[in-house]
């Protein structure tokens, strides 16, 4: 009997949460044995030994459902390196905050959320984008006309799901388990979005855009959209919104959105529109998928954990809070000499940040950080500082960051339904030896 990768809108890591041994029929083409279940023999491991080009010396003791990570990682995550997947259907994958260490993250580096399927083309040749709705000038604008009439500019910019901590909430919120990495600040090369609205010409009663790509719903229905979000007028003006076509001077990667998106600095990473066909100038706030119920939105005011809210009072996530993350030292790594430099970066929505302070005992006592000024607005800030232990034994390293209208990282985050706008204090362990 012919077994296959089973088609439904689950991925093969829901699959085998729920399913074990359905699932290895799907991977493996047989059903696990009833009395060996979860260790795989026979066909099955003769199959994923040559598909890994290595037989797999510890078999035995390999759990059912195990999808080795050498496999995910190549099928799923060509061109990206290092990043942990949280989720195979949609792909989503986040950053090791070590990989982040460097100033700008590289295309190798950037993390992936993906809400629906990757477009089968993503050729910049013949790519069109429509502006449409509320404009004087309805524009069709392939790539070459963004280079050719507009400014083009190039801009350091961070992109972070509002989801990012979700991991650290309880009770444990549904969705991806986001725990550092969903965050990055890379160069992009693009124009402004303003420009391309001022020339479409936006009537007075438009107050929100609608923004579309083109990458398909994992249901296969072609007449829906997977996400669809938008941005107010006010936002969209901003000077460092972008529609953008270059990543760190090379085609943006794939699952970054190739060749076309924008680039929404400050604002929840689901405003910033990947494989980008369309905005939509309308005269409401935007509707489209993933715009209301709980997504990108919290309760307007404090909840206990685990609290049930009415959905009239969730709102809109619009500017995200002051963050810091350590890039260096890795957490859980030994320090051997008696100092170290720690380095990481900076982030507020439409705001730059004002200090990074670090403390190695819990927050008794804080010292500030080496801060950079910002390359340019909506770009994180690095900081570093050096720091010497007093005696060998067991640290954390905390980062707390400050923004330009006073406000700074709190140790607790207040719990939401859906584990957004984790913005807590980073703390990372070491052992000085
Ligand atoms: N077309 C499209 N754009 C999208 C998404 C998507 O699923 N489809 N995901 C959004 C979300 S939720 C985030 S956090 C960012 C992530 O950008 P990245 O995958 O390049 O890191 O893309 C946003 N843009
Ligand atoms: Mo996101």
């Amino acid at each position: 009997m012919k077994t296959k990768r089973p088609t439904s809108p689950k991925g093969m890591y829901a699959f085998f949460h729920e399913n074990p041994e359905a699932a290895d029929k799907a991977v493996f083409g047989r059903e696990s044995y009833p009395d060996r279940r979860g260790f795989l023999r026979g066909a099955g491991l003769a199959t994923m030994g040559a598909m890994l080009g290595a037989a797999i010396p510890f078999h035995r003791s390999m759990p059912t459902g195990l999808i080795p990570t050498a496999l995910a990682d190549s099928e799923l995550l060509k061109g990206k390196d290092g990043l942990v997947l949280l989720n195979d259907r949609p792909i989503n994958a986040e950053t090791p905050p070590h990989l982040l260490d460097s100033p700008f993250t590289s295309n190798e580096h950037f993390f992936v959320r993906n809400n629906g399927g990757v477009p089968a083309n993503t050729n910049a040749k013949g790519w069109e984008l429509t502006i449409d709705g509320l404009v004087d000038n309805p524009l069709k604008l392939s790539i070459d006309d963004l280079k050719n009439q507009f400014d083009v500019v190039k801009l350091a910019l961070v992109i972070e799901c509002a989801g990012n901590g979700r991991f650290f909430f309880s009770p444990p919120p549904g969705g991806n388990q986001w725990t550092y990495g969903a965050v990055g600040c890379a160069y992009f090369t693009g124009v402004r979005l303003r420009d391309v609205l001022n020339k479409a010409g936006v009537k007075k009663e438009a107050i929100y855009t609608a923004n579309e790509g083109a990458d398909p719903h994992l249901s296969g229905d072609p007449d829906r959209l997977p996400i669809s979000r938008g941005l107010t007028i006010e936002k969209a003006m901003a000077e460092d919104v972008m529609i953008a076509f270059e990543m760190n001077d090379t085609e943006i990667p794939v699952l970054n959105g190739r060749p076309l998106r924008l680039v929404v600095s400050g604002w929840p990473g689901s405003c910033s529109q990947k494989w980008l066909t369309r905005i939509w100038l309308r005269d409401v706030v935007h509707d489209g998928p993933k715009m209301g119920g709980t997504s990108y939105r919290v309760p307007r005011y404090p909840v206990a954990p685990g609290q049930d809210v009415p959905l009239e009072d969730f709102e809109i996530i619009e500017r995200l809070p002051v963050k810091s993350l350590i890039t260096n030292p890795a957490t859980k790594s030994d320090v051997s000499d008696k100092s170290v430099e720690v380095r990481g970066h900076a982030w507020s929505g439409d705001r730059t940040i004002k200090s990074v302070e670090v403390s190695i005992d819990f927050g008794a006592s804080w010292m500030p950080a080496d801060l950079a000024a910002p390359v340019n607005f909506g770009a994180w800030q690095n900081f570093k500082k050096t720091l010497t232990f007093p005696q060998a034994g067991y640290y954390e390293i905390w980062s707390r960051a400050t923004d330009s209208e006073g406000a700074s990282q709190p140790f607790d985050v207040g719990w939401n339904p859906k584990g957004y706008l984790n913005n807590a204090i980073h703390r990372v362990a070491v052992n000085v030896a």
